[in-house]
């Protein structure tokens, strides 16, 4: 498997870092972002390490979008936000922090006037945990 021994999301793959995990199948991984947007802001990424849309592999950008549809599901169950954004940066001008391709799942509150550059705050870690907890106990009652 194609890995990158500096990249962050690569090292949560090996277990090298811990993550608050959702989900895993073969190819794609969900947790949840540890800089939140919102409440219940997940992740989910290919295994695989490839950089951008521009050279993932078509099969495993589709297992990332149906793992994002999964994700999305469960939030919406279990949190029912007033709408969900599936957000996926490529390149500095689009505010790609983590050069290894990965889709926001991305709760909204009516008025919440997210901004596409949402910057990058520390989350606090034992209420995400207390949400991931939530969706990983939905998506398990859901399938
Ligand atoms: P982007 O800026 O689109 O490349 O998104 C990268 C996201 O990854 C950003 O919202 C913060 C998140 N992130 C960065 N480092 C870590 C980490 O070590 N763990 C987790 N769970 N999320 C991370």
């Amino acid at each position: 498997m194609k890995t990158d021994e500096d990249c962050i999301f690569c090292k949560i793959v090996a277990e090298e870092i811990p993550c608050f995990k959702l989900y895993e199948d073969e190819d794609t991984l969900s947790f949840m972002d540890i800089n939140p947007a919102n409440e219940g802001h997940a992740l989910v990424i290919s295994k695989e390490h490839w950089r951008n849309v521009h050279v993932i592999p078509d099969e495993l950008i589709s297992a990332v979008s149906v793992t994002a549809k999964k994700i999305a599901s469960a939030l919406e169950t279990r949190f029912s936000p007033d709408g969900i954004n599936l957000v996926q940066c490529n390149g500095e001008g689009a505010a790609q922090s983590v050069q290894h391709f990965h889709m926001h799942v991305l709760p909204r509150k009516s008025g919440d006037e997210l901004k596409l550059n949402w910057g990058l705050a520390a989350g606090d870690m034992d209420r995400i945990q207390e949400q991931a907890a939530k969706i990983a106990s939905t998506l398990q009652s859901t399938g």
